[in-house]
């Protein structure tokens, strides 16, 4: 198997980077350099929007972006790779998104959002030279180790200084927030892990109050991260997808908030489903298990039977919790998609315990229990991925699981270290020579499967 093999570049004047730096814009100052690396998630899948725990990993894989401040308020963005053309903007109270899919909307979603959390009046602009070597599309979140690191830049731009002037913990709540610019209502466990994680542990998140917790790893056992050769862009039909989590757990909230004020006869806001269990109501895992079933009595609901049940309209509704998400034939899946967070949550404290106690058995278990119910609860695996933590599983892994928002993308393998060299062939062998051979394959890579090494969170390098 090919080893994740990462070249150190070192920033000096010679680094590659700097160097098409300087050719980029000849007449600028000398550049500074921050980074963010990508993260795998070991488990906890779909629960970050919820407010509901998470744990995942850093991983040695980074967007680099050299960067000093521009000529008025012009930001500039170029990258070596040809995938991602020059983009520039003006940047202003509003900036205007670029087409949907255009990497430089990650970088303005970074922009627009700290110019509103520091209610920035003279808008500063930048040139920024962007390197990176994280698959992009595959659950190793790109996305927002661009982000994240575009804020890093503009924060130096603006005079702020990171862990000085603005915390971790919130950098990584104002980022997660500032990428719903792009248009995707995700949670907060990418800017978190970006920016929280370490070298050589694993993290679990908690939200609302973020924290983070710093886990072990386990020492004879790897994390084997295999491409399934889908891509899983979340841009159109697949940013859809994605948002159909969140916005049917929105749906979930006003029904289950429905049934607490008809049990208890007092209004309770449920803003998101971690409320059930913090909060007012501190309700355990049972008590949330009997307020689901009281609330979502049947597998599926319609538009219209949740209307009757919360007493308003089916446009009010939509208005309020689901824009233009398409009604599923029969209904959503409401009952499903609950019982994933009530039991995906179980299993990343779970897998948190696993890990302290060096229970790799137990570990791959949960992680299987979750590629499960991430499935068949919650719709966001597809053939692909069935096939390759399948075959992974045959091959020795003792836990399998996709990772990430899904749909495509990446699994994450839990390996012991004895085994690996063989469980590379046996994945090769099955899955991208046979199985992957009868498919139309959507994405060539020159890595397919690597062994994930941690890494250090997102910050500056020192200059030379
Ligand atoms: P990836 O796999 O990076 O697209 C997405 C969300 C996460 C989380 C996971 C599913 C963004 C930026 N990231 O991650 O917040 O919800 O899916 O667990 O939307």
């Amino acid at each position: 198997m090919r080893e994740l093999s990462f070249q150190m570049i070192i920033n000096d004047p010679a680094d590659p980077l700097l160097k098409a730096f300087a050719m980029a814009y000849p007449r600028a100052s000398a550049p500074r350099v921050c980074r963010a690396p990508g993260r795998i998630n070991l488990i906890g899948e779909h629960t970050d929007y919820n407010g509901l725990p998470v744990l995942p990993v850093t991983l040695d894989r980074e967007i680099r972006i050299a960067f000093a401040g521009g000529s008025d308020s012009l930001v500039q963005l170029r990258a070596g790779d040809p995938g991602f053309p020059f983009c520039q903007f003006n940047n202003a109270a509003s900036i205007p998104p670029s087409p949907p899919g255009s990497w430089g909307n990650y970088c303005k979603a970074a922009i627009h959002g700290l110019n509103e959390y520091f209610r920035v009046t003279t808008f500063p602009g930048m040139d920024a030279y962007v390197s990176g070597n994280i698959p992009i599309a595959a659950g190793l979140s790109s996305s927002s180790a661009l982000v994240v690191a575009a804020g890093l830049a503009y924060l130096a731009i603006l005079g702020i200084r990171l862990d000085e002037d603005l915390s971790r913990l919130e950098l990584a709540q104002v980022l997660a927030e500032a990428e719903h610019y792009v248009g995707t209502r995700g949670g907060g466990m990418d800017q978190a892990i970006l920016l929280l994680g370490e070298e050589g542990a694993a993290c679990k998140i908690d939200f609302f109050p973020l924290r983070a917790e710093k886990v072990p790893l386990l020492t004879d056992y790897s994390f084997i991260v295999c491409h399934s050769l889908v891509r899983a862009e979340k841009t159109g039909d697949m940013m859809h997808r994605y948002n159909e989590g969140p916005l049917t757990c929105r749906l979930i909230c006003a029904l289950v908030e429905r049934q607490v004020q008809t049990d208890f006869d007092s209004t309770v806001e449920i803003a998101r489903l971690a409320d059930l269990w913090h909060g007012h109501l501190c309700l355990t895992h049972e008590e949330v298990q009997s307020l689901f079933d009281r609330s979502l009595p049947t597998e599926r609901m319609t538009l219209k039977q949740i209307a009757q049940r919360l007493n308003i309209t089916t446009e009010e509704i939509r208005r309020r919790w689901l824009g233009d998400l398409k009604e599923p034939e029969r209904g959503f899946h409401l009952r499903s998609r609950a019982r994933h967070q009530l039991t995906e949550y179980q299993r990343v404290e779970a897998a948190r315990d696993a890990l302290q106690a060096g229970d790799a058995d137990e570990l791959g278990q949960l992680m299987n229990r979750s590629h499960e119910s991430c499935a068949t609860d919650y719709y966001v695996s597809c053939p692909e991925l069935e096939a390759l933590v399948a075959i992974a599983r045959e091959a020795g892994a003792l836990g399998a699981r996709l990772t990430g928002a899904g749909f495509g993308g990446c699994t994450v393998n839990l390996v012991h270290n004895g085994l690996l060299e063989q469980f590379g062939a046996e994945v090769e062998r099955k899955y991208y020579h046979a199985f992957m051979s009868r498919r139309q394959q959507t994405v060539e890579l020159p890595e397919r499967m690597l062994i994930a090494r941690t890494s250090a969170g997102a910050g500056y390098l020192a200059p030379s």
